[in-house]
């Protein structure tokens, strides 16, 4: 299967003031698409190319790491599109936010929890939070690994994933990322999030 870029459901400028339009631009039109073209290059011919991306991501130890690398890529920005979007932050509601409550503490705590995973993470990579083993979980993972794959620390189900390459927030926030991500939580799309938990539950 041929590997595409999806579409945004909002425009470029739609999540300003939090994250500016040029970098919505290059990020979506950039990068991911690097990442889905790299990725239909590194499959073509192979075993790989009949496989959904979810079918890549459990087995990525057996794949070359141009798979890894751009798979990941492709995944998690199709992740991070969907659970952003205009007119949204606030609080989850309904179950998820039971969950949120019953593991965390508090949504206030899994904040917390959320920004130092992706402030502390070395270089290049992702928070996530995560449905593992039925629970709540939230890690980091370096590059474009992400939690479905086979060789991530903590594997389950992501149901929201905040990018902290540079280049998800540097022409706006340069070196603060931590800036950027007290930022995130006003346009995170929480109804996203929660059917994505209901999905993984
Ligand atoms: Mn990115």
């Amino acid at each position: 299967m041929e590997h595409t870029l999806p579409a945004l459901k909002y425009a470029f400028d739609a999540l300003e003031p939090h994250i500016d339009a040029q970098t919505m631009q290059i990020h979506h039109g950039k990068h991911h698409q690097a990442y889905v073209d790299n990725l239909n290059k590194a499959l073509a011919g192979s075993e790989g190319a009949d496989k959904s991306l979810e079918e890549l991501m459990a087995n990525i130890s057996s794949y070359p790491v141009a798979v890894r690398n751009n798979g990941g890529g492709h995944y998690n920005h199709s992740l991070f599109w969907s659970v952003l979007g205009p007119n949204a932050g606030g609080e989850p509601a309904g179950d998820l936010a039971n969950a949120i409550n019953e593991t965390f503490g508090s949504f206030d705590t899994l904040k917390e929890k959320m920004s130092t995973a992706g402030a502390t993470r070395f270089g290049s990579g992702w928070a996530w939070l995560t449905i593992a083993d039925g629970k709540l979980s939230v890690s980091s993972s370096p590059n474009q690994d992400n939690p479905l794959m086979d060789i991530a620390e903590v594997k389950g189900f992501p149901i929201l994933g905040i990018d902290v390459w540079e280049h998800a927030y540097y022409l706006k926030y340069q070196n603060r990322r931590p800036d950027y991500l007290k930022a995130i939580w006003n346009v995170i799309n929480w109804e996203a999030v929660a059917m994505r938990f209901k999905a993984g539950k």
